[in-house]
């Protein structure tokens, strides 16, 4: 070979030469034999015959990375599987997830990918000029709704045939289908949220139908629901910032007049939404307590115009971008008040409850389904000599998300399990405060940490993370909405505050009750010793922080609310993590991801009380930093 190589070089002129390699053995590195006009000299003709040319021409090089390949992701999902096995009393539901998760790989992952290349649009008028305001969506996002009817995504919830666990049981098809279904999993939401509000209020007229509907298996009667909640003024304050006016009509329906800024899944087929009602005079009761709540059906006219409503303009997102969300100027929209006057806020909590719980759902997904994705990619991926998951570093990068990625769906789970006991009137009084405390605390914890795993994880696909048709942008493009859309980070944590102020203590109180019970089974195993002093040390600081904080004024606990949520989120989930490495089914991983959770700093509340960080001078100081500006007094 080296003498070949020594001949051949010899023999070519003007700085072509020739390498070996370990991979090819000849390589051309640059012809001289290119005339000015660009047309190839004989000699790299016969080196082209020979294929020595792997980079000219229609040659791109031998080397293709292979993909990474999405498997059934139930059968991937050692704690799922887990979770499930331990938890329900009936098998029925394992055999159905994983024909389903199957579905998901084989086909309707594809579906997702249509939707997200395909996104709606708006078409405003018909080609005689008429308004039509039709939204054109994807033949795939049609599927998704016919899928989602047979599958019962909405249905289990209801028919309750697992009783307590039938929540666990639609949740786990939903956290399979979410990073799969673009972002289908939002109508499901509010249509799973419009089915508790109308079955809390009641299902009679003019809302059994749409009861009915919402809630079946079959597609061709299915019916989703919006949830129009947000205004221009409103996005977070709701209370002060809705407009939306109802005009009573003699036969005891309303006529809506307003403008929602934010309509997701603008396609459904009704909707619940908020307004104030008008006196005679006109008059409307401002804030929260003049909100009433309306269920209002979509539909056109004989001549296909939307009755009561204009689509004014989709929506530019950075995400979501397979789903479409308008702006809608409602215009005499004729709907029923489902509520009392005056309780819109406090009846439409239930479907807010409902939608926290699917988007924390969403969040587990994303982290589960792109570590799922990176740690297939590392058996695939070859650098510096050995294959991805041979190199230390990376594992230890992947292992950290998959530690996220299971304590997001444990918490995630356990929220559900406790929305399902309180369905089946089961739930204790402390099983409802829980579920009224854990509610915000898992949506904004899990929307957070989706959007810190998927990024984490697009990196370990090196730059083709970042590329579009690789599908794996839109991950991190969606996971962005989660910490947003149905209340952000701040105002959720807020709301613990309030939850924990109604209820006198209560929630707190059952949190500290049963975070401590989850401990229980952990004394009798060593291995899980650390994890377990961590845990008691970071109850016994959070206790701590609570009867200081009792003492101090609101301002104090304001700006603790967000570590404080942090906290809460941090250690429940911690011991819910300890309790499955004790159960008698746990595998070594579940021990070892206990172990690893356990070292984050699990009460950042009193770790920053300590530091003076929710005194009352850090808001000047914040807004002076902020700002860049001297300290006003
Ligand atoms: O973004 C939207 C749609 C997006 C698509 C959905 C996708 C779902 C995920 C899909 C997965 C892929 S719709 C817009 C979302 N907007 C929000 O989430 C609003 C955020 N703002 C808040 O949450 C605020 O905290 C407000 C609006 C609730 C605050 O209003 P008020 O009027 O100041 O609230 P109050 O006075 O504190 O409470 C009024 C009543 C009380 O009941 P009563 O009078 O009986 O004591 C509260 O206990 O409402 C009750 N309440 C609650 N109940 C308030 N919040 C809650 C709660 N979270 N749970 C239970």
């Amino acid at each position: 070979m080296a003498v070949c190589l020594a001949l051949l070089n010899r023999h070519l002129t003007g700085g072509c030469r020739v390498w070996c390699s370990v991979s090819r053995p000849l390589v051309l590195v640059r012809s001289a034999h290119v005339t000015e006009s660009g047309a190839r000299s004989d000699e790299e003709e016969v080196w082209r015959a020979a294929g020595y040319l792997p980079f000219s021409g229609s040659k791109i090089g031998s080397f293709f990375q292979e993909r990474p390949v999405l498997k059934n992701p139930f059968l991937e999902d050692a704690l799922l599987r887990g979770y499930l096995s331990r938890h329900l009393p009936q098998q029925a539901p394992l055999s159905d997830l994983c024909a389903f998760g199957e579905r998901v790989a084989n086909e309707v992952d594809e579906w997702g990918r249509e939707c997200e290349i395909t996104p709606p649009r708006l078409v405003h008028f018909d080609s005689w000029g008429r308004r039509v305001d039709h939204i054109v969506t994807s033949p795939a996002w049609k599927r998704m709704k016919d899928l989602s009817a047979q599958e019962g995504l909405v249905a289990i919830g209801y028919e309750r045939s697992f009783g307590e666990w039938s929540r666990v049981y639609q949740m786990s098809k939903l956290f399979i289908f979410s990073p799969s279904s673009g972002l289908y999993t939002c109508p499901l939401a509010m249509t799973d949220g419009a089915a508790k509000v109308i079955q809390s209020l009641g299902t009679s007229w003019p809302v059994d139908e749409a009861y009915s509907r919402l809630t079946t298996r079959q597609p061709e009667y299915f019916w989703t629901s919006g949830q129009w909640m947000t205004e221009r003024q409103g996005g977070s304050d709701v209370g002060h910032g809705t407009e939306t006016v109802a005009v009573p009509q003699t036969d005891g329906s309303y006529k809506l007049h307003g403008f929602k800024w934010f309509t997701s899944a603008t396609d459904a087929d009704m909707t619940l939404t908020l307004a104030r009602v008008q006196d005679r005079t006109g008059a409307i009761t401002p804030g929260s307590l003049g909100l009433s709540l309306f269920y209002a059906e979509v539909s056109r006219d004989e001549d296909g115009r939307l009755k009561g409503i204009e689509v004014q303009r989709l929506k530019d997102k950075l995400g979501t971008r397979q789903m479409p969300t308008a702006e809608l100027l409602l215009d005499g929209l004729q709907a029923h008040r489902i509520s009392e006057e005056g309780r819109g806020v406090a009846s439409i909590a239930n479907m807010l409850t409902i939608t926290r719980i699917h988007n924390s759902v969403s969040a587990a997904a994303a982290m589960r389904r792109v570590v799922q994705l990176a740690r297939d990619y590392a058996t695939r991926r070859n650098a510096f000599g050995k294959l991805l998951k041979d190199h230390s570093l990376h594992m230890q990068t992947l292992a950290r998300m998959e530690v996220e990625a299971r304590g997001a769906f444990l918490m995630v789970m356990d929220v559900c399990r406790l929305l399902g006991r309180e369905e089946s009137g089961i739930a204790t009084q402390l099983d409802t405060n829980l579920l009224r405390l854990l509610t915000p605390v898992v949506k904004l914890y899990t929307g957070k940490q989706a959007v810190a795993v998927v990024s984490e994880g697009l990196e370990s696909f090196g730059g083709q993370g970042y590329i579009e048709d690789t599908g794996l942008p839109g991950l991190l493009r969606d996971a962005q909405v989660l910490s947003i859309w149905e209340g952000t980070t701040n105002i959720l944590s807020l709301d613990v505050l309030r939850c924990v102020a109604r209820s006198s203590g209560m929630v707190l109180h059952a949190y500290f009750n049963h975070t401590k019970s989850l401990l229980s089974g952990a004394s009798s195993i060593s291995l899980l010793a650390p994890a377990v002093k961590a845990l008691d040390h970071a109850l016994s600081e959070l206790k701590d922080f609570v009867q200081v904080a009792a003492t101090r004024e609101a301002g104090y606990l304001e700006l603790a609310a967000r570590d404080l949520a942090y906290s809460l989120a941090r250690i429940y989930t911690g011991a819910l993590l300890i309790d499955h490495a004790c159960w008698k089914g746990a595998s070594p991983s579940d021990t070892y991801a206990a172990l690893r959770w356990c070292e984050h700093d699990l009460c950042p509340v009193a770790t920053k009380q300590a530091r003076g960080c929710y005194d009352p001078s850090t808001p000047p100081l914040d807004a002076a930093l902020v700002y860049d500006r001297p300290i006003q007094n």
